[in-house]
């Protein structure tokens, strides 16, 4: 027999679930660069660039290991554009019995997947990617006999699973989450631990060029590309991370630094979601650090939530909510984002800080994308699905299954509450908590009214005042409409009439042209 394994760009890991019992003597590994993936949308060439020389060194990789890679540059000039397309070619080329390929990491690749059996007529496996800690079925086993879906139920059932941080039964140290040790506010430190910066070799120059060439008009730069392209390098990153940044991680995790993209985060974001880095084993190293007395419970908690709680938990959200998830628009929002998105050219200090080093990096914390973009967004009403679109475009860890559960719905509440119980909604109050940034801005955080004041702040009254209707009733919504009705008439429309003034204001703003 003659089998055919297509890898995805977001596939690069040895231990794939198509790959598992494929004998390289009868297969033939195909690997493609193709228009469609990378223009989709627009994706950032930071992203584009990281993913075609991770690939081409992944082949590289895979042939060493003894397999036969046929790979398909975007310059072929028979590059048919798709992966279909290219599916297409490679059946005329090798011939296959048959094709085994692991499930795409987005509803729009996996309907692609699931034509192909029909299109080509031949038998087509399309298996469960198992580099993921729960599988759809368990996830829904736990969720079909739920109310309410809440990460934290979920996250301890993981750690039972895992045996993470787990002392037999119980949790170590005696509580499944040590949140209230963590966020504390900003702090110059001189000591900010640094990510690794890794020198492109002629690969990743070749593609560079390319991506420079083609690409060169997405949004974002490409300058000072360095990134890890292999599996080793990430997993350098990974071992600096673990030395320098996680002891701090859950202390510093909500702050925010003028200057500072990474403060004590990971940056394996990309890694992880590609393949180069296996999850479940990141979370064995975190564990062994925490055993070793290197990092304190709060820091290894934190973050093995992230990856066993969250990233499990938004994944497992995507696919049960099924296509038409990103449809949703819980509280009606229609304001098109505002061009200033695209270039960071805004006097508010938090979002040109948020959106410049987006555009430089492809990277923000997870803080500013919540609580500066994210926030703002929801604040002025943005619609859902061009947030949605943006985020997947300027982030080079932006696949759909995890991007499109954190911004439609965690981020934009616009599934109603499945991701969170509220709208992480925020006046300037929290993030001048968090963060350096509103001692340099135009604008005063303490001010709601007037010419100088920080805009946050009326447009949160705005943002509650209304949607009363459908944010009323929850629980945990009490508070502010309480203070809300509280307010003076004369203050609650001086609050409303400053939001409409600064949103007519951003509505003439120019639009993103792209
Ligand atoms: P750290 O802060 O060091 O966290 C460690 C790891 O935990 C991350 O590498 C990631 O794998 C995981 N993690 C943490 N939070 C989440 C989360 N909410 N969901 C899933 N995994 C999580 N993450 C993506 O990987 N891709 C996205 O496209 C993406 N889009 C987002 C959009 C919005 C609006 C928000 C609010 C969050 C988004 N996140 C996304 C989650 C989070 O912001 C990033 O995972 C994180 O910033 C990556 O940087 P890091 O590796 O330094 O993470
Ligand atoms: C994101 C991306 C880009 C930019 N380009 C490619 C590509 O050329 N070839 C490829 O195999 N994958 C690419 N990807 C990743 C895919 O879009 C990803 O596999 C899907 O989002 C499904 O998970
Ligand atoms: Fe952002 Fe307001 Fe602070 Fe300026 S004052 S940085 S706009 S929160």
């Amino acid at each position: 027999e003659r089998v055919l394994i297509p890898i995805l760009g977001d596939q690069l890991s040895f231990h794939l679930s198509s790959l598992a019992d494929a004998d390289p003597d009868d297969t033939t590994i195909l690997m493609m660069e193709v228009v469609e993936e990378a223009t989709y949308v627009r994706h950032h060439p930071k992203k584009i660039a990281f993913l075609f020389a991770a690939m081409r060194h992944h082949a590289a990789a895979l042939e060493e290991a003894g397999w036969s890679v046929d790979y398909v540059r975007l310059d072929d000039p028979d590059n048919a554009g798709s992966f279909t397309g290219e599916i297409a070619r490679a059946v005329e080329r090798h011939d296959p019995t048959r094709i085994v390929v692991t499930e795409a990491g987005e509803w729009r690749v996996q309907v692609m997947l699931e034509a192909w059996e029909t299109i080509f007529g031949i038998p087509v496996a399309i298996r469960p990617d198992t580099r993921f800690i729960c599988s759809h079925d368990r996830f829904n086993a736990w969720a079909d006999d739920r109310r309410e879906l809440r990460m934290e139920f979920f996250y301890r059932e993981m750690r039972r699973e895992t045996g993470l941080l787990m002392d037999g039964a119980k949790p170590v140290g005696g509580k499944w989450n040590f949140d209230r040790d963590n966020r504390k506010p900003a702090r110059r430190d001189l000591l900010i631990p640094r990510p690794l910066s890794f020198k492109p070799d002629a690969v990743t120059q070749d593609v560079l060029a390319l991506v420079a060439d083609r690409f060169g008009d997405h949004v974002g730069t490409l300058d000072g590309f360095d990134f890890a392209v292999t599996r080793k390098d990430a997993l350098r990153q990974q071992r600096a991370f673990l030395t320098h940044a996680l002891p701090g991680f859950g202390d510093n995790q909500d702050a925010m630094l003028t200057g500072e993209p990474y403060l004590w985060h990971a940056v394996l974001s990309p890694y992880i979601n590609a393949g180069l880095l296996d999850p479940l084993d990141l979370c064995k190293a975190v564990e062994k650090e925490y055993d070793a007395g290197k990092v304190p419970i709060n820091a290894a908690e934190g973050f093995i939530r992230q990856i066993i709680g969250w990233r499990e938990f938004v994944r497992g959200i995507y696919w049960r909510e099924g296509p038409d998830y990103v449809t949703r628009n819980f509280l009606g929002a229609k304001r098109d984002l505002p061009g200033f998105y695209w270039t960071g050219e805004t006097d508010m200090h938090c979002l040109s800080q948020a959106i410049g080093q987006t555009l430089d990096h492809a990277y923000a914390h997870h803080i500013q994308r919540l609580m500066v973009t994210g926030n703002f967004a929801l604040l002025i009403g943005a619609e859902p699905q061009q947030v949605h679109r943006w985020y997947l475009e300027v982030y080079a860890d932006a696949y759909e299954w995890v991007e499109l559960p954190n911004t439609l719905g965690m981020s934009q509440f616009g599934d109603g509450g499945l991701l969170g119980s509220k709208p992480y909604a925020s006046s300037g109050a929290y993030i001048d908590r968090m963060s350096d940034y509103c001692g340099p801005c135009r604008y005063d955080v303490k001010q709601r009214t007037g010419p100088d004041a920080c805009p946050f702040n009326a447009l949160y009254w705005d943002f509650i005042a209304r949607n009363r209707e459908k944010l009323g009733n929850n629980p945990r919504m009490a508070m502010p409409y309480r203070t809300w009705d509280k307010m003076a008439e004369e203050t609650r429309q001086e609050l409303r009439g400053q939001a409409k003034g600064f949103l007519q204001a951003l509505d003439k703003l120019p639009k993103y042209a792209g």
